[in-house]
């Protein structure tokens, strides 16, 4: 089990044959480009390597009718000038006399992957092929693309194992048309897609392209379209329209499979796109896709043709699906006017449709000059050149991926290999001077486990171990919190976000001075007691969970880009185990998967396992049924947004901060 590549070198062999420049970027050198980078990453041997087979023609008529398939295979045994004149009746397309073999190679690399996942060969994985897909109709090539893998591919989830709800993400930087055509009336298939679009003036120049664009019939709802209107969108932007569009979308459906058309001339660098994500930027939206369906992804590549930047971004993908915490975002991360606009609108679009984009517009403005915390300065420290921690980037991953600290035999726990059990400690009088201020921590099994959990958070920020848990019996888990988020400073830690979920305080001498971040789920009233002091009630409902994850803690992690995240859960955390994988999951994204999460020991010892299994790489268990959150809830979440989105950006939704409000 682990992450299936699939391959085939003949897809190397269909090529532009005369001279046409809007074609002459889809060449062979993307795909050799993009393997021999997986090669000298060493990432190609850790996964499995399946060779692509020739997809079936009984397979291609799921999606495609007879006559196109029976006009590709013709082209076979055309001459240049006949592929030629073929080519003119379709828009940017080519063909070569390899180009069947080629097509049907991408089509069944595609359904391979998809078997290989759903038999449970595999987790997830990615199928580098081309000809692309996207744009490929039920009897027409378009922009590259001949059959369409990934619409192939979701058939064949539905005939062959059954599968009812199949999430497609489109992260080309091109609208996958094609794939919206055939599955526009379909809700078993959950098209989302972002695009360059320029109010149309961008390609294919489609009107259907724009986010009031939802799908039909007993499929309306379920096309998301995301166009972006301006060239440069960047980490930011692509991040917020995760967050705040496809996520909680995506987390309502509950997919059973996620297929995704890895296009990544979304990626910087692409003359096509003209965008400005980074490729680490696609080890997160990876990592994020992950949270979903059991982790059953399976990525199919479109586009991308900036061979550097294509190479690298396939690598991070692949990173992220073997499980390797995503590095760090490059930069300050703050989504763009435009690219507000663009989610605004297709929330807007949405909001009829799903109940997570509900009562949304309703949270009140903040009035300039009421809020508590307006026109206090942000003071965000720099990220200093001279950290002292090991560069986050720098691969590969550390030695050890996951330790814990525990007081009870882990043969309960059933960990997975790989995690190990922390039993180095810091000397017993340094762990006596940590704990002096804190009665709870004096005795004996609370001072020894504080010993461990100091040398933890040194081994953590050191990059010696990837995360940890401990788990610490109840008396002592606020006393190790507090000791915990100081040792993290003293050793250097710029900013330290702290999770809190249940009955915690604030450590009282924190001082307020931006380098911890402290968020915490209690059953009181959302507060900002200040931009780094928030307080938020424990949802009931799935619903308000993932509100607050997606739309509050997630943004606000990311935009505070801390050295190392404290995720603790106290008394009357109130959380389900799939919550808890949940929240732990994805804040492994951003702090380059440097966790430390805090259990209490008791009631449920078999937290700390579930949590062990997550950090490690394993995919969260589903959420069950979705919920509502009620409407007073999500009022109270808003409003809590619209005070602190002044100064954490990547929480806002809409163009101009609070003052819209759609009817
Ligand atoms: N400036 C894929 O990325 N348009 N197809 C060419 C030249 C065609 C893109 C315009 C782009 C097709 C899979
Ligand atoms: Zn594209």
């Amino acid at each position: 089990m682990g992450t299936a590549l699939l391959y085939h070198e003949d897809m190397t062999a269909a090529r532009l044959l005369w001279d046409d420049p809007q074609c002459a970027i889809e060449t062979p050198e993307r795909l050799t480009a993009a393997l021999e980078r997986l090669r000298r990453r060493g990432l190609e041997r850790r996964c499995l390597r399946l060779a692509a087979r020739e997809a079936s023609e009984a397979e291609l008529g799921l999606v495609h009718s007879p006559e196109y398939v029976a006009l590709v295979r013709g082209t076979e045994a055309l001459d240049v000038e006949a592929l030629r004149e073929l080519s003119a009746q379709y828009d940017a397309v080519y063909f070569h006399p390899s180009t069947y073999h080629c097509a049907r190679l991408a089509a069944g690399a595609a359904l391979q992957l998809v078997d290989a996942v759903l038999t449970g060969a595999a987790h997830n994985g990615l199928a580098l092929v081309r000809p692309p897909g996207h744009h490929s109709q039920r009897a027409a090539a378009n922009g590259f693309c001949v059959f369409n893998n990934v619409a192939l591919a979701a058939k064949h989830a539905k005939q062959s194992y059954g599968l009812h709800r199949i999430l497609v993400v489109d992260w080309d930087i091109h609208h996958g048309q094609g794939t919206q055509y055939i599955f526009e009336d379909d809700p078993s298939v959950l098209y989302f897609s972002w695009h360059r679009y320029e109010y149309r003036h961008f390609w294919p120049f489609l009107r259907e392209s724009d986010a009031d664009a939802v799908g039909r019939g007993r499929g309306l709802g379920f096309t998301v379209n995301l166009p972006w209107n301006q060239v440069g969108m960047g980490n930011a932007d692509y991040l917020a329209a995760f967050l705040h569009v496809l996520l909680p979308l995506a987390f309502e459906f509950d997919p059973e499979l996620v297929l995704v058309s890895a296009g990544f001339d979304s990626a910087i660098g692409d003359p096509e796109g003209q965008m400005q994500a980074t490729p680490e930027c696609f080890a997160h939206l990876t990592q994020l896709l992950l949270a979903l369906a059991g982790g059953r992804v399976c990525a199919v590549l479109e586009g991308g043709y900036h061979l550097e930047s294509l190479a690298e971004s396939v690598c991070m993908t692949v990173q992220a699906l073997l499980g390797d915490p995503a590095p760090p975002l490059p930069g300050t991360l703050v989504p763009c006017r435009s690219a507000l606009e663009s989610i605004q609108s297709v929330r807007a679009a949405q909001a009829p449709h799903w109940a997570s984009l509900q009562h949304q517009a309703m949270a009140p403005a903040p009035s300039p000059g009421a809020s508590s915390l307006e026109g206090r300065p942000l003071p965000l420290l720099p990220r200093e050149p001279a950290y002292k921690v090991a560069a986050l980037s720098c691969r590969p991953s550390p030695p050890i991926c996951t330790a814990v600290v525990l007081t009870t035999p882990e043969a309960t726990l059933c960990l997975p290999p790989g995690v190990v059990r922390q039993e180095e400690a810091a000397p017993q009088e340094e762990a006596e001077a940590w704990a002096r201020p804190h009665g709870a921590l004096a005795q004996g099994e609370a001072l020894t486990v504080l010993g461990k959990v100091l040398c933890l958070v040194d081994r953590i920020l050191d990059g010696q171990v990837g995360s940890g848990i401990t788990a610490i019996p109840a008396p002592a888990l606020a006393a190790t919190l507090d000791v915990s988020i100081r040792r993290g400073l003293f050793h250097g830690a710029q900013r330290l976000l702290c999770v809190a979920v249940g009955q915690l305080d604030r450590p009282p001498d924190l001082a307020d001075d931006g380098r911890t971040l402290w968020l915490n789920f209690r059953d009181e009233q959302a507060a900002a007691l200040s931009v780094f002091h928030v307080s938020v009630p424990l949802p009931g409902a799935t619903g308000g969970f993932l509100s607050c994850v997606l739309g509050l803690v997630l943004p606000l992690a990311y935009g505070f880009q801390p050295d190392l995240v404290l995720v603790v859960l106290g008394p009357a955390h109130g959380l389900q185990d799939p919550q808890a994988a949940l929240l732990v999951t994805l804040l492994r994204g951003p702090a380059g998967g440097r966790v430390l999460a805090l259990v209490e020991e008791e009631p449920k010892p078999q937290l700390a396992g579930i949590l062990a299994r997550v950090l490690h790489g394993e995919a969260p268990p589903s959420l069950g049924p979705f919920s509502a959150a009620s409407p007073e809830f999500t009022q109270a979440l808003g409003h809590l947004r619209g005070q602190l989105e002044v100064h954490w950006k990547m929480l806002q939704v809409a163009g101009e901060a609070g003052d819209t409000v759609l009817s």
